[in-house]
């Protein structure tokens, strides 16, 4: 599947082949309005058969495998996306819009490091052992070894295809075990490709299986109810999450969640205030602000606000929407006509609420091939009480509300006064006040002065609504792994 301008046909890849059958769906390309691929909805039997093939990989040549041997696959793997990079990049834009410069740079590359890193993670654990005395005056040695869990579900959103399926498989492989992935019917391109490379690279057939489809009843629901599958790894909405919960529950399957957020982000007066704004701006506006981890939530200590917001305002102006390849465009579209009117639904909301719009809050005039798609403009408000709609609920479009504050203590209790707890942003230059207020903050992760800064050796996921567990480094292994405690008397 090289990626050029025809309609492309992604079918579901199980046991190591792309295989007919399911009912047919449309992929859009959100910049353009228009249809760009028809993928395949796998139907039960369908699943049946990937969670089969992925139970035989396990038990097969994948499982007896050296470390040394897995290990270099996933270089291998790595090696297979960065040889395609074109392709994926291309695949990535189709499904999503977004700018050529930002899948350059983000998307694809994180794809591959997501292998790299892992096989890295998964040769460098920490192993626990404790001695013991026994009961009769000997001794014992107790020593943990790691076990694959099995077949692992991956489902995977739209916002960063390639970024986040991988952020999943890799060290889910990386452990053992095969994988059964579906990723968003939205965004279902580069997953497809990324069966192409696992065959390309001679991964064992059923190792890493690709089903396409919907949530209830459908790809997503036959996945997460299978009795074997044993975890099922997912980053999504809140919402969907607890409906897999509830689906998961009967099989008592283990699960890890990273789900939405209502992230706040708190400038202090004596915050370096250009790298302030250059830095928010990015992170409410990057990706048209589906980024799980942005801002949308900004608490400005009051002598700067007017400052702040100014520079916030030129900033959002100054974004260029169109199509991805077009020269100096940085903004791109949401990912479906009907996420668009939701955004929009929160844009009136706002105002609704008595928000002073600063800039945006309607639909970009576009012409062309991109006045068909689903843009809508960079929008800042201030004004906006603290307990608004829009500022309890996740819009995940690029937009934040901008809210003044007179002492830290009171932007502490705002930042906090959330039923989510994903990620948070401190803007300051005194070092106590960065640590103590991002010690404060209820979120799985809190950066000082800078913003979507990885090191995948450290714990992610979300506390409160945001999500269960963590993953990165050894935490995604202590995820992906259980241990088998063995006790030896001496
Ligand atoms: P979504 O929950 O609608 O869909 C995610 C995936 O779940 C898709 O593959 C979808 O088909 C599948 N799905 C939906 N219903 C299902 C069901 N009942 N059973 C099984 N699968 C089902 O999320 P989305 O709209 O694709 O992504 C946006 C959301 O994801 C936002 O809320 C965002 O905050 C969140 N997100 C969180 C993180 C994080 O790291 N915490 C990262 C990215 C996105
Ligand atoms: O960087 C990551 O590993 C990660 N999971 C990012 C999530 C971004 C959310 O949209």
């Amino acid at each position: 599947m090289a990626f050029s301008s025809e309609t492309r046909h992604l079918r579901n890849y199980v046991g190591g082949c792309f295989v007919d059958g399911g009912r047919p769906f449309d992929v859009v390309d959100p910049a353009t309005g228009k249809v760009h691929a028809i993928a395949y909805e796998a139907n039960r039997p369908i699943v049946d058969a990937a969670v089969a093939a992925a139970r035989r990989a396990v038990e097969g040549e994948w499982g007896r495998m050296t470390l040394a041997r897995r290990r270099s696959m996933l270089v291998a793997v790595a090696e297979g996306i960065e040889k395609r990079f074109d392709d994926f990049l291309a695949a990535e834009i189709a499904d999503t819009g977004k700018p050529h410069g930002l899948a350059h740079h983000l998307d694809i590359p994180r794809g591959a490091a997501n292998f790299r890193v892992f096989a890295d993670v998964i040769a460098n654990l920490p192993a626990e052992s404790f001695e013991m005395d026994t009961p009769d005056g000997g001794r014992a040695l107790n020593y943990a070894v790691r076990r694959p869990l099995g077949v692992v579900g991956v489902i995977s959103p739209w916002n960063l295809p390639l970024l986040l399926m991988t952020w999943k498989v890799a060290p889910a492989l990386a452990c053992g075990n095969a994988v059964v992935v579906k990723p968003s019917e939205e965004t279902p391109s580069t997953t497809t490709l990324l069966g192409e490379v696992m065959s390309a690279v001679g991964m064992p057939d059923g190792v890493f299986n690709v089903i396409h489809g919907f949530g209830p009843d459908s790809a997503g629901e036959f996945l997460t109810s299978h009795p074997g599958v044993r975890a099922i790894t997912f980053t999504g909405e809140t919402r969907t999450g607890a409906a897999i919960m509830r689906a998961a529950a009967p099989t008592v399957k283990a699960l890890s969640f990273e789900l939405g957020g209502k992230n706040p982000a708190v400038v202090f007066a004596d915050a370096d205030l250009n790298a302030a704004v250059a830095g928010l701006s990015r992170a409410v506006f990057l990706n048209t602000g589906q980024v799980c981890l942005a801002p949308e939530r900004i608490y400005v200590e009051r002598s700067v606000f007017d400052a702040f917001v100014r520079g916030m305002k030129a900033r959002a102006e100054a974004l260029k929407p169109g199509l991805p390849e077009e020269a100096g465009v940085d903004f791109g579209p949401l990912i479906s006509d009907e996420h668009r009117q939701k955004v929009l639904g929160y844009y009136r909301m706002a105002v609704e609420d008595g928000a002073q719009v600063v800039t945006g809050g309607g639909i970009p005039a576009l012409s062309g091939e991109a006045a068909g798609g689903f843009f809508v403009e960079p929008t800042l408000w201030t004004g906006l009480a603290h307990d608004a709609r829009v500022c309890r609920e996740e819009v995940f479009g690029p937009c934040a509300a901008i809210i003044p504050f007179d002492s830290e203590e009171e932007a502490v209790r705002m930042a906090n006064d959330t039923e989510y707890g994903l990620a948070a942003s401190i803007w300051t230059t005194n070092l106590s006040r960065g640590h103590r207020v991002a010690a404060a903050m209820e979120v799985g992760i809190c950066w000082v002065n800078s913003w979507f800064l990885r090191d995948l050796r450290t714990a992610f996921g979300g506390a409160k609504l945001s999500g269960v567990g963590r993953e990165g480094g050894v935490h995604s292994v202590n995820f992906y792994s259980e241990p088998t405690n063995i006790c030896i008397r001496l």
